[in-house]
């Protein structure tokens, strides 16, 4: 990323103009249209846009789609309404304007931006558009926090969501998976609107809600082989490391253990990688910066912001993106509890999906590929690419694409390696150049892009995928063995 042109005030500034655009149209009392990708940044980023509007009284439906073409269906009626479109749609003004022309659009996103420019009528707020990179340093609810804290009286309420957003897609990446850039002025909003804390400790799945033996074993990322997924593995590794598992009847947490009871802990599970043969570096991965939303409960599963942005996966890859909207603005009650048991089947259901890949990968000159067949939800499809991309059943010098049918349409999810992409690697660049020769449609970032294709041309798209892969990579030997002869 080009840092001369980095402008941060004129980002804000620009926050701030889409900010009076909706104003204007609230102080209108006409009714707007929000719409985003249903993921956990998408449904956090629809929260802040919907709670905010709620807030000041405005007039507005909410709902999260699938994908692009999703969104062209059910919002091509727009009778005119304004239009709010979050986390997606930065990569895509052309076609968008075919179809809206006439509307009044507004894009907050944070995916690398496509060269038309928006006009007049619409603004695209972007942090690429300012220098600023939004794949590491502010995710699509963060853009969309910087554009309602001009409005809402109480814009801090919704910081925390930011960073559930930010978490939700992968923006942990500072040192002790630290958010960084943009994300960490939305961490210090939060924290001085005694939202949050931040402090360092296990990054464990249910850290204070599950038994430490289930705790241990529902975490997929990073994934330890022999431990993830085996509650009696762990068990019985916590019970030789001599940790209490229990306090009377109750089961202790994550968070009941003592300093001294973490580093035991955390000494256990090295050993047992050596003694297994398994590398020990993920194990670095499990301690990490911890963002606590403090004015939730403990037993919520939102306490802790990632497992927040899981329950928000979770219901909008398994088609109740409403109940993880509701969530994220705010409502509780028994919305939460049926958003609760969601996330617990997902929870299975990748867990199914993993033992299945691990049995059927493909490999190619340069990519692995994964064809997921009807016992994996297609809307699961990105969701399997990102947990199985930071396993170890993927080699690291090679991205993985998964691919999930729906009727005539393949949903391709692709992820490289932080190696790859150190490489030259742009995944982004891949899916669309590919998609576009195919008469499908791709893009995203770096290390994490996705494409829709034709079924009947997915062997053409795969072939052209691995080729631009290859090409990508001989350019840096090339380039490698230029230097070494300099
Ligand atoms: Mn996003």
């Amino acid at each position: 990323m080009d840092d001369s042109r980095r402008d941060v005030a004129a980002f804000y500034a620009s926050c701030k103009e889409a900010a009076d655009y909706i104003l204007d149209e609230v102080s209108r009392g006409a009714e707007i249209l929000v719409a985003g990708h249903n993921d956990a940044d998408g449904l956090s980023s629809i929260g802040v846009v919907a709670g905010g509007l709620l807030d000041i009284g405005a007039k507005f439906i909410a709902r999260s789609v699938f994908r692009l073409e999703e969104f062209i269906e059910v919002m091509g009626e727009h009778n005119g309404r304004m239009i709010i479109l979050v986390d997606m749609g930065g990569g895509s003004i052309g076609e968008l304007k075919s179809i809206f022309g006439e509307a009044k659009l507004v894009i907050i996103d944070h995916h690398q931006p496509d060269q038309t420019s928006v006009g007049e009528r619409w603004k695209h707020v972007n942090p690429h558009l300012f220098g600023i990179d939004g794949e590491s340093e502010v995710s699509a609810a963060g853009v969309a926090y910087f554009v309602m804290r001009n409005i809402v009286p109480n814009p801090q309420r919704y910081a925390p969501l930011a960073v559930v957003g930010s978490l939700g897609d992968l923006q942990d990446k500072g040192e002790k998976r630290r958010l960084v850039g943009l994300n960490e002025e939305i961490v210090s909003d939060a924290v001085n609107g005694s939202q949050l804390r931040v402090r360092e400790d296990f990054i464990l799945y249910g850290r204070e809600s599950k038994p430490i033996h289930q705790a241990l074993a529902s975490t997929q990322s990073p994934y330890l082989p022999g431990l993830s997924g085996d509650e009696a593995a762990c068990l019985s590794l916590l019970i030789e490391a001599g940790i209490e598992v229990r306090d009377g009847d109750k089961w202790r947490t994550i968070a009941d253990l003592s300093e001294e009871e973490k580093s035991k802990l955390y000494n256990a599970i090295v050993s047992y990688l050596v003694k297994n043969n398994q590398p020990t570096e993920p194990v670095r991965d499990l301690i990490g910066t911890v963002y606590e939303l403090v004015n939730e409960s403990a037993s919520s599963g939102l306490r802790d912001a990632r497992e927040y942005s899981q329950l928000l996966n979770a219901c909008g890859k398994t088609n109740n993106s409403w109940l993880g909207v509701a969530v994220a603005m705010g409502y509780r009650g028994w919305v939460l509890k049926e958003a609760q048991r969601v996330v617990e089947q997902y929870r299975a259901m990748l867990k199914k999906s993993l033992d299945f890949a691990s049995k059927n990968l493909e490999q190619m000159y340069h990519i692995v590929v994964l064809r997921v067949g009807p016992e994996i939800d297609v809307r699961q499809v990105s969701s399997v690419a990102s947990i199985l991309s930071s396993s170890k059943l993927i080699p690291a010098d090679k991205p993985l694409i998964v691919l999930g049918q729906e009727g005539g349409i393949v949903k391709v999810s692709a992820r490289a390696s932080p190696k790859l992409v150190s490489l030259g690697v742009n995944l982004g660049v891949v899916m669309r150049e590919a998609a576009s020769k195919f008469s499908g449609r791709g893009g995203g970032h770096r290390i994490a892009a996705g494409a829709e294709i034709p079924a009947e041309r997915l062997t053409l798209f795969l072939l052209e995928v691995d080729r631009l892969i290859g090409e990508a990579l001989s350019q840096v030997k090339t380039q490698i063995t230029l230097d070494d002869e300099s």
